[in-house]
């Protein structure tokens, strides 16, 4: 292999970059657009791209609007579980849901949506909330002969958290690009994510630029 060329074996995974994670956004991360040109640079130097699109229809349960009497970011009982409950962000087909415009989705050989049932959220690429349901991500890079999988986006404390431990849980190795993620950080749930990923076996680095 020519070592200038980008490994075969190695895909990044863009989790959920889209206009509602951003500035101005329904469910803003801080400072979440500034992950965009680092993800930018980072493309380029990786022979395969995948993106993550949190895809949620109208009502999705896990927003607060579905819960009379119930506020953004309070915690709920689910049947799988405990559930933040969010602002409406990503429903299907709205400017919201869309990618980062300052991202070039061409480059994505694979666009996996989530969160698209009704009753489940799904933080994970690789399954949702109930932790059972797979996406098909796991399979899809297994019969695509990728052993590690690189990750950035949006939101460091959930969605690539959440992704990357599944990572290691589905056997293949796991890095997180710090500097090309941000933090949703709700009661210390990014310094929590960070120490979970890394009892996980899950490498965090900066994208080497
Ligand atoms: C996310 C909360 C709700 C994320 C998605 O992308 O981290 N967080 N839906
Ligand atoms: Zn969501």
């Amino acid at each position: 292999m020519d070592p200038l060329e980008p490994p075969e074996h190695e895909l990044l995974l863009v989790i959920d970059v889209q206009n509602d994670f951003c500035s101005g956004g329904a469910l803003a991360v801080p400072d979440g657009d500034a992950v965009v040109p680092v993800i930018a640079a980072t493309m380029i130097r990786f022979a395969h791209v995948a993106f993550t699109q949190d895809w949620h229809p109208p009502g999705h349960r896990s927003f607060a609007s579905a819960h009379p009497g119930r506020s953004p970011y309070e915690t709920v009982p689910f049947p799988y579980g405990e559930q933040t409950l969010w602002p409406d962000h990503c429903v299907q087909g709205t400017d919201g849901a869309d990618f980062h415009p300052g991202l070039d989705p061409t480059r994505a050989e694979l666009v996996i949506r989530k969160g698209f049932r009704p009753a489940i959220d799904s933080y994970s690429a690789f399954f949702e909330n109930d932790r059972s349901t797979p996406t098909g991500l796991g399979g899809y890079l297994r019969e695509r002969g990728i052993r590690r999988v690189v990750l950035c986006g949006l939101a460091t404390d959930f969605c690539v958290a959440y992704s990357a431990i599944d990572a290691r849980r589905q056997g293949f190795e796991a890095v997180v690009l710090l500097d090309a993620c941000r933090a949703i950080d709700l009661g210390g749930s990014r310094a929590a994510a960070l120490a979970a990923m890394r009892e996980a076996g899950v490498v965090l680095r900066d994208a080497a630029r």
